[in-house]
């Protein structure tokens, strides 16, 4: 049903070009030679395995200390602070409030929009719930979960009317899954930082019902091979899901990181489909119809179709492919010194595990193995992080996911020569940032000078 791109063969065979793995080979032995010499000091944080090695000395900016200067003692240490329960629900401190969600300057409505995570900001692969990413057709309803009903119905032997209270009954999971909007970036790759870049992707431990449980209850007819997932906004976002995902890993989700689901990721109830585009993971949902063919609906008719430049379109194109991002050092953020900067991103796929992340310090001359920090979940966002040396040159970083089947993210050259430039949907291109010499970091694709 789609295409899906690989990149060519000589392209994966700069991986093995000898001079990069020299490169890194090389730079290893330094780095076990600066850990000998650091000595019995540093010996305990050996187990630690940073990228192998116990060479902390490499990696600091710090001053040195004079063990005999005490700490001076600060303002907030000499008289006690705020009140213990000052904030029933607790916020981020005061010098934290740059890290919030993105919303397009120039977007003047805020109906039928998104606002992006703002990934160049987080650590891990969680995204905080006050900071996922959100993606509206019709606004946020506020929905009085005691009111609250999802329907059952079409080819089933007993249509079902749930309250919250009958779907919190049943046996409950958590699992940790991405959720990214097929419109991430769309081919607007000109963004200034990675949340602008890229920043309709997040990440959450969802807790619910899986689906097949709920639908087992109903009894699912021989002939159903589709349901149809409606929404209770003003939108009644409404898509047809394949039955075998339905059967596979969908969960009917009612907590999102261990708390009840933010009203802007579909509270009361949300349907999450690992890995599929977005748009499918139904928010707000009252309906659930089991058919024998898909609903046709505008969000799979006139929406989320892309079309191909040899006048065709790719319809139903459910899974996320793998993609990566640098996200520090990023988009507006400085590189202060020269020598050991480590890089970090995060890396996903909508067909499983990541296996493999690559980063290219050197405008995509040769690429390194990053190292994958674990947890490498399924349909989640894995972290990488790579031990760069900064020479203190002009330069173009850059990172490319492989995923558990073998595929390559691609270039967005590579992509563009197989999708054209009518759609803005599936876009799993690489996002290369420029290090200019005096560390600012921009995006390569916007043309400077
Ligand atoms: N009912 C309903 N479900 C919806 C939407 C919507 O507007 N209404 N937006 C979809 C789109 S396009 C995406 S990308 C995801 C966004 O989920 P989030 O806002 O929790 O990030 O929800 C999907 N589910
Ligand atoms: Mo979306």
């Amino acid at each position: 049903m789609q295409t899906r791109i690989a990149v060519s063969d000589s392209d994966i065979d700069e991986v093995d070009d000898s001079a990069a793995i020299t490169a890194v080979q090389s730079s290893r032995r330094d780095f076990l030679r600066r850990g000998v010499a650091a000595g019995g000091l540093f010996a305990a944080t050996a187990t630690t395995g940073v990228y192998g090695s116990s060479a902390v000395t490499a990696h600091t900016t710090a001053v040195p200390a004079d063990a005999d200067t005490p700490l001076e003692i600060p303002e907030w240490s000499r008289a006690p602070g705020a009140p213990t329960g000052g904030q029933p629900y607790g916020q981020p401190s005061a010098y934290e409030k740059k890290v919030i969600r993105h919303l397009r300057p120039n977007d003047k409505q805020y109906i039928s929009s998104s606002t992006r995570t703002p990934i160049q900001e987080l650590d891990g692969i969680i995204t905080p719930n006050g900071l996922f990413y959100e993606r509206h057709h019709g606004g946020v309803p506020e929905i009085d979960p005691a009111q609250h009903r999802l329907a059952l119905h079409g080819l089933v032997d007993r249509p079902l009317l749930f309250t919250m209270d009958d779907l919190r009954r049943f046996p409950s999971e958590s699992h940790i899954y991405f959720l990214e909007c097929s419109g991430n970036p769309g081919y607007n790759v000109y963004g200034k930082t990675a949340a602008e870049a890229n920043g309709l992707v997040s990440c959450a431990e969802w807790t619910g019902v899986p689906l097949r449980t709920v639908l087992a209850e109903a009894g699912v007819q021989a002939q159903a091979k589709w349901i149809v997932a409606e929404g209770a906004d003003a939108a009644a976002m409404t898509r047809s899901i394949p039955i075998e995902k339905c059967l596979e890993d969908a969960l009917l989700v009612y907590s999102q990181n261990g708390e009840r689901l933010r009203p802007e990721q579909g509270y009361p109830l949300r349907l999450l489909l690992p890995g599929f585009e977005g748009n499918m993971s139904i928010k707000w949902l009252r309906r659930l119809h089991v058919t024998d063919k898909p609903a046709q609906s505008r969000e799979e008719t006139s929406k989320y179709t892309d079309p191909l430049p040899d006048g065709t379109a790719r319809r139903f194109t459910f899974y996320m492919e793998a993609k990566s991002i640098i996200t520090a050092p990023s988009g507006g953020q400085l590189v202060s010194k020269p020598g050991f900067n480590e890089i970090r991103g995060i890396a996903w796929s909508g067909h499983g595990k990541i296996v493999r992340v690559e980063v290219s310090v050197d405008d995509g001359k040769t690429w390194h193995e990053a190292q994958l920090q674990a947890p490498v979940l399924t349909r989640a966002i894995t972290r990488f992080r790579y031990p760069w040396e900064w020479n203190g040159e002009a330069t173009v970083i850059q990172s490319r996911a492989t995923d558990e089947t073998g595929y390559v993210q691609p270039t967005l050259e590579a992509l563009v020569a197989v999708r054209g430039v009518n759609n803005t949907y599936h876009n799993n291109a690489i996002t290369p940032w420029r290090v200019a010499a005096n560390g600012e970091v921009t995006n390569a694709r916007i043309k400077t000078g």
